[in-house]
């Protein structure tokens, strides 16, 4: 199934596919049982980043992860919570609350959230009360309408990650999409990425790490990998989660300081990419923009058809390089 499983050298090996199995027909009628033979979830917590399904991205009838809030018979509904907490269910195909889920990666839920415009990312894990509701410590950092990312297994289900806009009142200003780069600072860490994402077609990212001009070669892991990647898709914030094949102390998997994770992205355009990788007990996200199907991305913006891919006198804020994700944001 992957081409892209093989390690080599201290590279982690890491695949991922965009989505690609859920069915469209599906959003219309949310707690019907599959009609269809069970598919893997694109986009989810499955096992090595739930890869798999090479070569039907983009075929109708699928959908990358993350762009339903129901599909095959499960639901993500917030609830009701007190200022500063966020709360939701996920509801199952009997209509009840799930309460039996299998661990991912470390967790339960999986909670990822960021604005429509693609900031403020956010990765947490909630609590589950013995009701099967959901509770963190509110990751919705300002005023602005969210998108957030349920990403789960339920016990005898399939991966799944389901997305629900999230609005919190206020005054907003949208922050413009960072100009593609090649290189990013968060917390005096250098990360750079090498690789070209392409449509339809799986490419290799490697992202290096360093810090203070000396490469980290003692990464800590965090969930059970030296990193996680997730990719937002600009305009309609499709979800991707990549996980590794090789895990640390697997004895060929080094702790640094390159991280390289193969994706395939579903469609041409702009992407956001966020890097979670842990340093000195402290874990950190690195921001890129990276523009899909460009002829010589990233670094270079895509010709057409993408607000995103403007060139960095389009992007207004002279700070949009440093991207717009808050240093150190936290992590649970
Ligand atoms: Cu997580």
């Amino acid at each position: 199934m992957n081409t892209a499983t093989k390690l080599s050298g201290f590279a982690l090996g890491l695949a991922v596919v965009f989505g690609a199995t859920y069915g469209v027909g599906r959003v219309a009628d949310p707690v019907a049982p599959p009609a269809e033979a069970p598919h893997e979830a694109g986009g989810g917590h499955g096992e090595d980043g739930g890869a798999g399904h090479g070569g039907d991205n983009g075929a109708a009838g699928h959908l990358p992860g993350g762009l339903l809030v129901s599909d095959r018979g499960y639901t993500l509904r917030p609830v009701d919570a007190p200022a500063g907490q966020f709360a939701f269910q996920v509801t199952g195909p009997d209509g009840r609350a799930v309460t039996a889920y299998d661990v991912a990666h470390d967790k339960r839920m999986h909670l990822i959230v960021a604005r429509r415009d693609l900031s403020g990312f956010r990765h947490v894990h909630p609590e589950m009360a013995p009701d099967g509701t959901w509770r963190v410590d509110s990751p919705l950092a300002g005023p602005g309408v969210w998108r957030a990312f349920a990403d789960f297994t339920p016990t005898g289900g399939e991966a799944l990650t389901l997305g629900v806009d999230v609005s919190v009142p206020g005054a907003l200003t949208a922050r413009p999409l960072p100009a593609p780069a090649t290189s990013t600072t968060v917390d005096g860490y250098t990360v750079t990425l090498a690789g070209a994402p392409q449509p339809g077609r799986t490419a290799e990212l490697t992202l290096t790490v360093s810090r203070d001009g000396a490469p980290v070669t003692d990464l800590e892991p965090y969930l059970g990998a030296y990193g996680h990647l997730v990719a937002l898709r600009q305009g309609d914030l499709a979800y991707l989660h990549v996980h590794p094949h090789g895990e640390p102390g697997d004895g060929r998997t080094r702790p640094g300081p390159e991280v390289s994770f193969s994706a395939e992205m579903p469609s041409a355009g702009a992407y956001r990419l966020y890097l979670d990788f842990k340093h000195g007990g402290v874990v950190r996200t690195a921001e890129f923009t990276v523009v899909a199907g460009s002829p010589t991305a990233p670094g270079v913006p895509a010709t057409t058809g993408s607000p995103a891919a403007g060139t960095p006198a389009a992007t207004s804020s002279p700070t949009a390089d440093a991207g717009h994700g808050v240093p150190g944001h936290g992590h649970d």
